[in-house]
């Protein structure tokens, strides 16, 4: 059946042929960031969305799971299905175990609601502060439900821009679960990953029960990836900032693919470059372990963890 709707103007579908990595993950890798989007037909998108997908759903993201050496998926609710977890939901009970999930909930989610989510194996809510992805709910109605979902044992993450950091970190800073920060906080990086905006918030990171993902450095470089049949060392303006984060804060960093790449304009990036890209962010097998099983394991599967 085809498709009953129309992609964004100047969407870039995801890589059907991701290449596969040189660098073996380890067992028990966690992709700790990614989506799934629809099929549209079978769980429509959102009247509310800022932006139209293509179709992304459970059976290709477990194909992608599977070629690039990945065990676990957590699946974060995307923007363009809005508070509907059904998509994610569906993908998260399909994956037998191997998926977390992470949803939107409104102000008015019942009790019975969350306790189902639970069931089907969501972990934490989304909170998502970049305007062009969303109309941001007033924080107050966001502390309300970080505080019904607490006694879940569930953990919030957040979306936002670097530059809505000290307007937003004394709200986070109170919350009472962890924190997981999506993208490092989405830093410029052609800042230093020394200088004051991002010390600013590693010392956010520091000072507050908040994880990392050390993920989307498609999403954040500038200088982008090498030629497709080119070195794999790729968005190396990106490593300074995950770095510094993998080396300080080594046991509450997380990674992800972010696939299917949403709302990227300039390229989409090949899955295994982003594989590829690991260690030169966690340089000793250390590091690696942490970021990629251990770290996710402790949030996502805590009755497994080492
Ligand atoms: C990401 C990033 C983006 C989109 C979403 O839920 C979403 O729509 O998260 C983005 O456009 O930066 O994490 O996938």
């Amino acid at each position: 059946m085809s498709s009953t709707f129309t992609t964004s103007p100047g969407w870039l579908d995801w890589d059907p042929e991701p290449s596969v990595p040189a660098f073996a993950l380890p067992a028990g890798t966690v992709d700790a960031h990614c989506h799934v989007f629809g099929p549209g037909d079978a769980f429509p998108f959102a009247p509310e969305r800022k932006y139209t997908p293509c179709d992304a759903g459970k059976d290709q993201l477990f194909a992608l799971r599977d070629h690039l050496g990945v065990s676990r998926n957590v699946i974060v609710q995307a923007t363009c299905h809005g508070a509907d977890n059904r998509a994610m939901v569906d993908a998260v009970r399909s994956a037998a175990g191997r998926a977390r999930g992470v949803a939107t909930v409104r102000p008015d989610v019942t009790d019975a609601e969350l306790r189902e989510l639970d069931e089907a194996g969501v972990r934490g809510v989304r909170f998502n502060f970049v305007r062009r992805l969303v109309d941001a709910a007033p924080t107050a109605e966001l502390a309300a439900i970080a505080e019904r979902v607490a006694p879940l044992g569930w953990h919030v993450v957040v979306y936002f821009e670097a530059a809505d950091l000290p307007e937003l970190e004394g709200f986070f800073g109170a919350l009472p679960t962890p924190v997981v920060v999506d993208h490092m906080g989405r830093p410029d990086v052609t800042k230093p990953a020394d200088g004051a905006e991002f010390a600013r918030f590693l010392r956010f990171v520091e000072r507050n029960d908040v994880w990392v993902k050390v993920s989307c450095p498609e999403r954040l470089t500038v200088t982008g990836p090498p030629a497709r049949d080119g070195e794999r060392n790729a968005y190396t303006d990106v490593v300074p900032f995950a770095r510094t984060v993998v080396a300080e804060f080594p046991d509450r960093v997380l990674w992800g693919t972010d696939w299917p790449h949403p709302n990227l304009t300039d390229h989409m990036p090949d899955d295994g470059l982003l594989v590829d890209h690991v260690p030169h962010v966690a340089v000793t097998a250390d590091e690696r372990q942490k970021l990629l099983v251990d770290n996710p394991l402790r949030l996502y599967w805590p009755d497994e963890r080492p």
